[in-house]
């Protein structure tokens, strides 16, 4: 039996928490096309007959802009340290950029075993993957290079057998039922957070957080009750929407995820509040949920 962590890193939006969900075979993370969407460590407990993999999702690593972002590199190289393995992740056709050789330089300080993960190879040619392969083969020691694609399953299970190789033989850690660190609480605001993500544009999703004040699971329905927290007033009218259809829109598509994850009905109250500045505010990340989760 083979049981270990994997940290898997990158700049924002090269497909990180898709992996994480792939490989769980269930949407836990929540993905959008907008960087900077993970903002907690997330672990999922990966099991098969042979192995326990604990894999960690981690906040896209970028220039931090106010101390959330901060707060969200820190977190992400915090978990380096005592992995088994790293998954060094990028964008197969776009390459290493200036901003993966910043995350890079970390990873030389450390003695663990990184592999350089080639996503989003779905509408690559096998040529073109292979250009890749060979340009960065000796850019970095990297132990294995794996092209694979989160988004349409492709090599994953490839990349599973790999990784298992440099895993320790033990038994497993976590019972078989568990799946992951982060609380239920957690996981149903994030839902709303990412409907805000993907329905509204520019600067709205970077300026929302999401906080599950209720939580109440009843015999055939979980009644759930999540506050959207915006930074300024004036950005109330565009999570609202015209006679509230944005609201509306954002709680109707979380719901379903999570009645698709509970695998219960819900019933789901979602309201905003204004809270100035609270990406700069440390004092509030432990009450919503940022500072939370190992
Ligand atoms: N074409 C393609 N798109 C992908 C693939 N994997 C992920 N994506 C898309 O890339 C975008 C970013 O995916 P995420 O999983 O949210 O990326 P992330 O690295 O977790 O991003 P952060 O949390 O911001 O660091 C989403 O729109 C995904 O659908 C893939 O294999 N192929
Ligand atoms: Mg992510």
């Amino acid at each position: 039996m083979r049981t270990g962590a994997v940290s898997i890193v990158g700049i924002p939006n090269v497909g990180k928490s898709t992996l994480l969900n792939r490989i769980l075979n269930v949407k836990l993370a929540i993905t959008s096309n907008k960087a900077g969407t993970t903002r907690n460590l997330i672990n999922g407990i990966y099991n098969d007959e042979d192995s326990q993999i604990i894999f960690v999702d981690t906040p896209g690593i970028n220039k931090p802009l106010n101390k959330l972002e901060n707060l969200m590199n820190k977190k992400s190289y915090s978990s380096i340290s005592d992995v088994d393995v790293v998954l060094f992740m990028i964008d197969a056709k776009t390459g290493i950029g200036k901003k993966d050789v910043a995350v890079l330089n970390k990873l030389k300080e450390l003695d663990v075993p990184v592999f350089l993960i080639l996503n989003k190879i779905d509408n690559m040619s096998n040529e073109d993957i292979f250009k890749v392969i060979v340009k960065y083969k000796d850019e970095f020691e990297f132990k294995e290079i794996i092209p694979i694609s989160a988004k349409n399953n492709k090599n994953i299970d490839e990349l599973l057998a790999t990784i298992k190789k440099y895993l320790p033989e033990q038994d497993r850690i976590y019972s078989e039922d568990e799946l992951t660190n982060v609380s239920l609480k957690f996981i149903m605001a994030e839902f709303v957070r990412e409907k805000v993500l993907k329905l509204t544009r520019d600067e709205i999703p970077y300026t929302v957080t999401c906080y599950t004040e209720n939580y109440e699971e009843n015999e055939d329905i979980v009644n759930i009750s999540v506050v959207i927290i915006i930074e300024r007033e004036n950005i109330k009218k565009i999570i609202i929407g015209k006679k509230g259809a944005m609201l509306k829109e954002i709680g109707t598509r979380a719901r379903e995820d999570m009645e698709k994850f509970l695998g219960k009905k819900v019933y789901l109250e979602t309201y905003v509040k204004t809270l100035k500045n609270w990406r700069d505010e440390e004092k509030y990340f432990t009450d919503l949920g940022l500072e939370e989760s190992e």
